[in-house]
């Protein structure tokens, strides 16, 4: 049995939506976002108390990319993965990775304006600068997207894989910060993926959620001689 440990709206989200579009039988395992993740039984799990964390085959994994490759090696190498050898395989990991960039923004994001407690730990600096930062990684999936080959809806050219998962998953929580309706052909490929039923399967079903709001606008700038 494969077991996800999760927080929803995490990046554990991208594992979980891989695994609904694989057949294979599969639990999981809810955490809540919080220091229980530095427990020594789940730093046994994750070394450095990170979600996710994946029971598969007797041993214990960590690293979401590392997942999405080894399961597509192992459950789907055609379908959802692009196995070396084949056409698709550099654009496979490039997208791949480059959902990591897109989450690391998202992440200082989510502590700037979530997990920090206090206004003073805030910094409108850095949110307005990730802000941007992201909104460069939408750039740069609307150029892929806007590649003119015959039914681009999907990163890569031989169709839906695991790397709209994890790019798209990033984008779903990069969107709390940074709106993608400036992007046309991002938000018709995220209508698209976020159709999917795995997508649904994946959100929060009733449990608690990182992001009680939709947006979270950066701070305005201090005035100059103010900051
Ligand atoms: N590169 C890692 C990042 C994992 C990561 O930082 N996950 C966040 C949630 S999105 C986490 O567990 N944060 C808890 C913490 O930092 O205490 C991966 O993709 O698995």
């Amino acid at each position: 049995m494969i077991t996800l440990h999760h927080v929803p709206q995490s990046r554990s989200m991208r594992v979980l939506w891989l695994l609904h579009e694989l057949e294979v039988p599969f639990q999981v395992v809810i955490h809540p976002f919080d220091k229980s993740l530095r427990s020594p039984e789940f730093l046994s799990l994750s070394p450095a108390g990170r979600v996710p964390a994946l029971e598969i085959e007797g041993e214990r994994m960590f690293e979401s990319g590392a997942m999405i490759e080894y399961l597509c090696e192992r459950f789907s190498e055609e379908r959802m993965g692009r196995m070396p050898g084949t056409p698709d395989r550099m654009a496979w990991l490039t997208w791949l990775h480059f959902a990591e960039t897109v989450s690391a923004h998202a992440a200082t994001l989510t502590q700037q304006h979530i997990m920090l407690y206090d206004d003073k730990m805030r910094s409108p600096y850095v949110m307005k600068l990730e802000a941007a930062r992201l909104a460069k990684c939408y750039e740069a999936i609307e150029a892929r997207l806007s590649t003119p080959i015959e039914n681009r809806d999907y990163l890569l050219t031989s169709g839906f894989s695991a790397v709209d998962i994890a790019v798209g998953q990033a984008v779903y929580i990069g969107k709390h910060f940074a709106k993608i309706d400036a992007f046309p052909e991002l938000s018709a490929w995220y209508e698209r993926i976020s159709g999917r039923e795995s997508f649904q399967a994946s959100l929060p079903q009733g449990e608690q959620r990182v992001y009680e709001q939709e947006f979270y606008p950066a701070w305005p700038l201090p005035k100059e001689g103010n900051a």
